[in-house]
């Protein structure tokens, strides 16, 4: 989850085709599903790619409460997108009370040094001791992260 732009389908499309589209397409919401063996058996993980507008509350809920883990994603050139970030933690904390949920939050872009408007260090700072959570910046253009994002909701 995250806001539009920031490259939750871009992620997605790296980790499953290995690929990269530099053109934006608004999603509404798609799901995707991967079979893995881990230790002989088969497992089915399905990906929920969200749209980034939210317009409706009551689905963004539905979005949580369906999740078992959650890359939230902002986009390092936008602090705005940061921001969005914080709010959806604070509504997935409230949707699943107390319950121990999986979140990875992504600085995804992180290509983009010139533009680069939110440090890394802040963020570390506050997902890894204030939050509790893993952190990681990625780039599904270059392919940097990618593959470990997943692996960390798995
Ligand atoms: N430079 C750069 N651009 C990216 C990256 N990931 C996505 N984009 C671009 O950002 C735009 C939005 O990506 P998209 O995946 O559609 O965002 P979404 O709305 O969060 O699904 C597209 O033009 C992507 O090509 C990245 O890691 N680096
Ligand atoms: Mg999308």
């Amino acid at each position: 989850m995250g806001a539009a732009g920031v490259g939750k389908t871009a992620l997605i499309k790296r980790f499953l085709q290995d690929s990269f589209d530099p053109k934006h397409r608004r999603t509404v919401e798609e799901l995707h599903s991967k079979e893995y063996e881990v230790a002989g058996v088969k497992v089915t993980i399905n990906i929920m790619d969200t749209s980034g507008s939210y317009s409706f509350p009551a689905m963004r809920k539905l979005s949580i409460q369906n999740g078992d883990a959650f890359a939230l994603v902002y986009s390092v050139d936008d602090p705005e997108s940061l921001e969005a970030v914080k709010r959806l933690r604070e509504e997935i904390l409230e949707v699943k009370e107390d319950k121990f949920t999986p979140i990875v939050v992504v600085g995804n872009k992180k290509d983009r040094m010139q533009e680069r408007r939110v440090s890394a260090d802040d963020v570390l700072v506050k997902v890894e001791l204030d939050w509790n959570n893993c952190f990681l910046e990625a780039s599904a253009k270059e392919n940097e992260n990618v593959m470990e994002v997943f692996k960390e909701l798995l």
